[in-house]
């Protein structure tokens, strides 16, 4: 900042000389094309760098990867501060469009001073390399990992073990805590330098339309949410009540979330026999079935490549199979969390994935396809458009496929004998509303919560409060066991310590169903949308195909009314799947309450 106001000083004292000349379309473009030349061969570096470290987490790698990040996001910022010399000019859509992009793609922006860039990439690379490496240590010699603790909280129907697992997994984040608070000025430095109020701001002008504007939809489309969001917990509540007894629950209408199957109470399929609808049982369990016939990880991923290939998709490369990682090792520390990668433009598709063979991570793995095939849909695109139209596409495209993984599609691929009938119908939408419907207000409060850290509406001192404050007003959920400021629970969640946003994963679950319900319809679906698979329909590969290949090169309501027909997300499709089960819920509940069984 000195050094900026010294310069023009000097230049006010220099004598007048001859003002530069104005830029050309021409030369903007020039600018354009080489910009991404530069960042193209500095993020595949970059890639390279993140993989070795995410898959063998030791010091040396940690220093790689904060070194390209750190090239990545200076280089970056810098091209984003040269750019401003053409916004003023007449620019055509593309060029104007990419240098949006431009500004707009890092997360955590690099601010001007190289030492602050220095210290913002170590403090981003040691944040990830924790949380990958965090374990929980009953005793010196009894140390369990993030994957055991889900384990447990899958699994267990003991309180006391699981509240156990809860908190020990938590003893994670604290150390986080500080680095956190500096990684929060650092990042909001570099979103001031590119003209954003702070980084959220940044994150929130992502969607082509004003910012404010955007969380005006996120709301709208949460009000459309919430009474099934709402019927789903309250039934649930009561269901727990009866497992737990209402001590346990306690009175106060919200839920303990140690006993939803799931570390952080986002998705709660796994406490499916807990929540089923009596006498309606689907008649089959995906885990047994896979634990049955011995599937290993391979041969899910297989299974799951099947489906895009039946729409059409060319197979994934060999080098897919060769590179990935499927499963945990056993003597080094790995980052756990699944994720998909691009390592080289498309040419370099991988998955990092410590699978296990149960139906949650079966549906995970579509997730992930999803990505890989969405990466190379868009690979004849330049660098700036290869992404998704909006971050939500790109993590609703294998969710959308995952939706079609029904009964008669199973007994299509051999993984079940026989399709349940009408009967099973209830049994299946509640498998599918905990594992959807209850993600929505977390996929919504995370970033709520960052927003306001980012701005400073929340302060460190308040920050763990406030997490909880969301979480109790969006979910409906609390901590089982007293928390204060000497805790970081944000930090034990992998999108906070890695500094992914999570606003997507909100968007993702409702447009996945947009997605899905104009395939169905496409395909000549009749009955009930949930029961209808698009496995093996070319024209379905067909459109997707046609979307995904547009990458970010369009705002992103073109690319949703290619698919749909509409330009707005809408939740309808949301109602519309899980219609029958909202009824259904809705008089459970109404008779719960008059017995005095539900106390609201
Ligand atoms: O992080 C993921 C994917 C990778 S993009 C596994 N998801 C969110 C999460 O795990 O919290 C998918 C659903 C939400
Ligand atoms: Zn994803």
């Amino acid at each position: 900042m000195t050094f900026r106001l010294a310069l023009i000083t000097l230049l006010a004292a220099a004598p007048a000389r001859a003002a530069a000349p104005e830029p050309t379309v021409l030369q903007a473009r020039a600018f354009i094309d080489r910009a991404e030349r530069t960042l193209e061969d500095l993020n595949t570096k970059d890639n390279f760098a993140n993989w070795a470290y995410a898959t063998y987490i030791i010091y040396d790698t940690e220093k790689l990867v904060a070194d390209a990040d750190r090239a990545y996001a200076a280089e970056t910022a810098k091209l984003a501060e040269e750019a401003r010399r053409y916004e003023k000019l007449e620019l055509p859509a593309d060029v104007r469009r990419k240098i949006l992009l431009l500004k707009l793609s890092v997360s955590a922006p690099a601010p001007r001073d190289p030492r602050d860039q220095k210290e913002l990439a170590d403090i981003q690379a040691w944040l990830q390399g924790e949380y990958g490496k965090g374990k929980y240590c009953r005793t010196p010699q009894m140390c369990l990992t993030l994957s055991d603790m889900e384990d447990v909280l899958r699994d267990s129907r003991d309180p006391k073990e699981l509240l156990d697992v809860w908190q020990g997994w938590r003893t994670v984040s604290p150390p986080m805590r500080k680095k956190y608070e500096r990684f929060v000025e650092l990042s909001n430095k570099g979103a001031r330098d590119l003209g954003f109020a702070d980084a959220g701001a940044l994150w929130r002008s992502r969607y082509d339309m004003p910012p404010s504007g955007f969380t005006a939809e996120l709301d709208r489309l949460w009000e459309q949410l919430k009474p099934l969001y709402d019927s789903l917990h309250a039934y649930v509540r009561s269901r727990l009540i009866e497992k737990y007894g209402a001590e346990a629950v306690g009175a106060d209408g919200l839920i303990p979330a140690h006993l939803l199957g799931n570390m952080w109470a986002q998705s709660w399929e796994n406490i499916g026999p807990l929540a089923a609808p009596p006498a309606s049982d689907p008649g089959y369990d995906l885990t047994k079935i896979l634990e049955g016939r011995k599937t290993d990880e391979r041969q899910m991923v297989r299974i799951g490549e099947g489906f895009f290939t039946s729409l059409g998709f060319d197979p994934l490369p060999q080098t897919f199979w060769e590179r990935s990682l499927f499963t945990k090792p056993r003597d080094r520390e790995v980052v756990c969390h699944a994720s998909a990668w691009d390592v080289e433009n498309s040419q370099d598709l991988r998955i990092k994935m410590c699978i296990k063979p149960n139906a949650e991570d079966f549906i995970t793995i579509h997730h992930e396809l999803g990505h890989n095939f969405y990466q190379r849909a868009y690979a004849a695109q330049p660098f700036l458009f290869r992404g998704s139209a909006n971050d939500g596409f790109h993590e609703a495209l294998g969710d959308t496929i995952a939706l079609s993984v029904t009964p008669e599609y199973l007994k299509q691929i051999g993984l079940l004998d026989a399709v349940p009938g009408a009967e099973g119908d209830l049994g299946l939408l509640m498998k599918m509303a905990l594992e959807r419907v209850a993600f929505l207000p977390f996929g919504l409060m995370v970033d709520r919560w960052r927003w306001k850290v980012f701005s400073g509406e929340v302060k460190p001192e308040g920050y763990n409060k406030a997490w909880w404050d969301l979480a109790a007003q969006y979910q409906g959920v609390k901590p089982p066991a007293p928390r204060s400021e000497t805790d970081f629970d944000p930090g034990a969640k992998y999108h906070v310590a890695a500094n992914v946003p999570y606003t997507r994963y909100f968007l993702a679950h409702v447009l996945e169903f947009q997605f899905y319900r104009a395939l169905c319809k496409q395909t000549g679906h009749t009955g009930p949308l949930h029961r209808c698979s698009f496995y093996s329909d070319k024209k379905a590969g067909e459109r997707l195909n046609k979307m995904m290949a547009l990458g970010a090169s369009r705002p992103w309501p073109d690319a949703l009314e290619a698919m749909t027909g509409s330009r707005k997300m809408d939740a309808s499709a949301v109602s519309d799947y899980f219609a029958p089960l909202k009824s259904w819920l809705d008089s459970e509940n109404a008779k719960r309450k008059k017995t005095g069984s539900a106390p609201y």
